[in-house]
């Protein structure tokens, strides 16, 4: 296809004006001309819709300047490819990055609306389950942010994350809807869209040079097209673009069929292909095995790797200097079935031979690993790879035996090591495996805290990273400070501005002048009252969703994120179990009241975490009615935890709970979400927690704990928990609460094989760590007392948090893997 470059002299129309007044007239305008309604009778719904419009020009013209200023410069691109992509709500996030907060608010003042109550509108886009989705939104928002031309690739879901809800406790799973009202930040792009294939199967042809082409020939087809949001960085210093690809039918409907009658038939073609981007899958941290999700893995990875190759060569004319101009990070080992499909591009449809395009396809990926459990680590059976994607699996093949001979010739490994770096599981039934395929296919593989990284090159990587050296480095995760400080707590943001001056917003480091001020008894109260106001919009939606009473001057304590056994809510739960029980036998006591938060969604599958989630609920229920805790004690799970909850709980948060079993939580976000709105961390030395206490000082934690190594050293000596219970009357008598039923007298037996595992194998170390989180959590209390001192520590967290900005996380990927430039400043 013979590819016209683009010549940006086309007429441009006058950049939009940022007015009030001309914000108004134009929210005005797309009421009437764009959602068609009268001002008279117009929805909250319709103002919403109108108000986006309105704004969405003005980042429509940083959009295209942005664009057009990567096809001007020739800069390299980056592409981050991502089967999760949680943004959240997007209206806050773009109105105050562009500046128009205020002046949109002012607008629909003026027109007799409220902007509050439209943002409570606005759907949460849930196409993520966790922090590996939320990383994603946060990086596009700072690639922005720092000026890097970048795409985020991902899948729109029709569906995103379930909806949960609670039945009696327990939870139930509703679908989620989030386009039920249409989507006014997406443009479609019908003429982007590429053909996707599965099945069928592979025919080489011979060249007249002698050598051997390979034709794959399909058996399925369908498109995938375009959708375009375009993603705003802070003070609109650039906009990007995060492309999701939705699947549709090549035939919408067959005809023949439907005039014969068969209505269904004729429409079931369409549907099996509309299934492929129908539902986020709701697995944390264990991969589904269902041939969807692999459908999925591959859809979305070959309609990106062929929209990359087309601009590429549109812009460029030649393969050879893709590594100079494209980036691709692998968001975990999702889009890994890219490997394959790139070197089947470069040969298959470009004619590359094998060697160049093996150099090329290195030259451009780079991967992320996220996890370490054993359960989570992806692999296909070659059986399905070879029955959906037959060429791919030649390829992987073709890879694999280069690999091998590496590890036998150059690194002389033994046949231990030569089974342990093959992309191919050969015990039991034959797989693929994803990491070792992402691993070699990369030029640079990372962990994303400096724990994890470790780990990575001792346990699961530990052979190719011998074969393969000086692949891995860490880049430990950040949060975006926009969404997460300026925009869910404009009072903190308010203070500090007013404390330190503006320059933070830009440079978020400058948090760290804070310091200076954390033992002013002036700038305490006044930060305690930021807090304090923030605890009574959290109590009052407590008080709304669960008609729940708490009191904004208790300890807010906070576990929030996915339900799962490593996590360790059961740990914090039983915790509370054994508080309630000292405050029954010890009124007298001078007991710190708290309140203990909970939200998160564990897999539909996952049968524990839903059985925690069931306990935690029960608790809650007959503490917070037993009349002799006097309100000294209260828990409260909130349902359908999402990031617009986190928004609103997290800056009321006074305690943040980081207590995963050490060396199982890859890195956390939500811990430095917490430290950043000043809430103090309890928790474990797990993830990026270890790299928290080093920026705020040891002293300004509450860390307890077994340490990754004395976790896997007592995993590996099998040993039995017992004398951790025996030896602890108050985690033995919260047990026996618990299993014996004084929690769920309607089926007494219902916990008794949750906390049978306690006794029989403890794998996530919840009895060994019980003794060392209760003394913390009375540590705790002792602080909470001194509430000068508190406040002085709550500060010191706050203040040194810069560093934890996805910005610097950016700006790593950046000068160490993309090989890109940086900056910052508005445009
Ligand atoms: C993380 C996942 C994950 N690690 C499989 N791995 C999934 C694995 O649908 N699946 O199959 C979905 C998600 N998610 C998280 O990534 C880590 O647990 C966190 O510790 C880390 O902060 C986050 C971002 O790096």
């Amino acid at each position: 296809m013979p590819q016209k470059p683009i010549v940006f002299d086309a007429p441009q129309p006058e950049p939009r004006a940022r007015t009030v007044e001309a914000l108004k007239a134009e929210i005005l305008e797309r009421l009437t001309y764009s959602v068609g309604k009268d001002p008279a009778v117009a929805r909250p719904h319709d103002w919403l819709t109108a108000t986006i419009l309105a704004v969405r020009e003005r980042v429509i013209d940083g959009w295209m300047e942005s664009s057009r200023e990567t096809w001007r410069t020739g800069n390299k691109r980056v592409y981050y490819l991502s089967l999760e992509f949680l943004i959240g709500r997007l209206m806050r996030d773009a109105f105050s990055n562009i500046g128009l907060m205020e002046p949109v608010r002012q607008a629909l003042d003026g027109l007799n609306v409220d902007l509050k109550e439209l943002m409570d509108l606005e759907p949460d886009a849930a196409l993520g389950n966790g922090g590996l989705g939320r990383l994603a939104a946060c990086f596009l928002e700072s690639m922005s942010t720092i000026k890097i031309p970048a795409y985020g690739y991902g899948i729109r879901y029709a569906h995103g994350l379930f909806r949960q809800e609670m039945s009696e406790g327990w939870q139930v799973e509703l679908p989620e809807e989030w386009l039920a009202h249409g989507n006014p930040w997406e443009f479609e792009r019908r003429e982007s869209s590429y053909e996707i294939g599965f099945g069928g199967h592979v025919e080489p042809v011979q060249e007249p040079d002698g050598s051997v082409r390979h034709e794959w020939h399909p058996s399925e087809h369908l498109n995938a097209v375009a959708f375009d949001t375009p993603i705003v960085g802070w003070r609109g210093a650039r906009v990007n673009t995060l492309r999701l690809w939705s699947a549709q039918p090549i035939d919408p409907i067959l005809l023949d069929k439907f005039n014969e009658g068969d209505h269904i038939g004729a429409l079931a073609e369409s549907a099996k292909a509309e299934a492929i981007t129908r539902v986020l899958y709701p697995a944390d941290a264990t991969p589904a095995g269902q041939e969807l999700r692999l459908r999925q893995e591959f859809f979305f990875s070959s309609a990106s790797l062929q929209d990359i190759v087309r601009r590429h060569l549109q812009q460029f004319g030649d393969l050879g200097s893709l590594p100079d101009k494209v980036a691709i990070q692998l968001n975990d080992t999702h889009p890994a079935i890219s490997i394959a499909e790139m070197m089947r591009i470069l040969m298959d449809t470009h004619g590359l031979r094998w060697a160049e395009a093996w150099k090329l396809t290195k030259g451009v990926f780079s991967y992320t690993n996220h996890t370490l459990m054993p359960e989570a680590l992806e692999s296909w059976p070659v059986a399905l790879l070879e029955r959906l994607l037959p060429r791919h699996m030649q390829i992987i093949y073709a890879i694999n035996a280069e690999v091998l001979t590496e590890a036998r010739t150059v690194a002389g490994f033994n046949d231990a090591q030569i089974a342990n770096v093959s992309l191919i599981d050969e015990g039991g039934q034959r797989r693929v495996r994803m990491g070792q395929l992402a691993f070699v296919g990369s030029h640079a593989i990372n962990g994303v805290s400096a724990l994890h990284t470790e780990l990575m090159k001792k346990t699961v990587f530990a052979n190719l990273n011998t074969l393969y050296p000086d692949r891995i480095s860490n880049k430990t995760n950040g949060v975006t400070p926009r969404r997460w400080l300026l925009q869910c707590n404009p009072g903190l943001t308010r203070l500090i501005t007013d404390r330190i001056g503006p320059a933070f917003q830009d440079d978020i480091e400058r948090l760290a002048d804070l310091e200076a001020h954390a033992e002013d008894p002036n700038f305490q109260a006044q930060f305690a009252k930021v807090k304090h106001a923030n605890k009574q919009a959290l109590a009052a939606l407590i008080k709304e969703r669960l008609n729940v009473t708490v009191s904004p001057d208790a300890l807010f304590d906070v576990q929030i994120k996915r339900i799962h056994e490593y996590k360790r809510q059961l740990l914090n739960v039983i915790e509370a179990v054994a508080h309630y029980s000292a405050i029954r036998a010890h009124p007298e006591r001078n007991w710190v009241p708290r309140v203990k938060v909970f939200a998160g969604k564990a897999a539909p599958s996952y049968w524990n975490a839903k059985l925690i989630i069931k306990l935690t609920n029960d608790i809650a229920r007959v503490i917070n009615n037993d009349p002799a805790v006097r309100g000294l004690l209260k828990v409260v799970f909130l349902p359908n935890y999402n990031v617009s909850l986190a928004e609103t709980i997290i800056p009321a948060a006074d305690l943040s709970e980081q207590i995963s079993t050490a060396g199982m939580e890859a890195s956390g976000t939500g811990n430095m979400k917490f430290a950043l709105n000043g809430a103090l961390t309890i928790g474990t030395l797990d993830g990026a927690n270890v790299e928290m206490r080093e920026a705020v000082g040891p002293e300004n934690m509450f860390i307890f704990g077994l340490t990754a190594e004395e976790v896997a050293e007592k995993r590996s000596r099998s040993e039995v928990p017992r004398g951790a219970i025996d030896n602890s009357p108050a985690l033995k008598e919260a047990l026996e609460m618990i299993s014996s039923g004084v929690f769920s007298p309607d089926d007494p037996n219902r916990y008794r094989e949750l906390i049978g595992g306690l006794y029989d194998h403890d794998w996530f170390m919840v009895a060994r760590d019980f003794d060392t989180y209760a003394d913390a959590q009375r540590q705790v209390d002792t602080v909470w007392a001194d509430r000068r001192r508190w406040n002085a520590m709550a500060i010191r967290n706050t203040a040194h948090m810069g560093w934890f900005s996805s910005d610097r996380t950016i700006a790593q990927y950046a000068a160490e893997i993309w090989n890109v430039p940086t900056s910052r400043g508005g445009a």
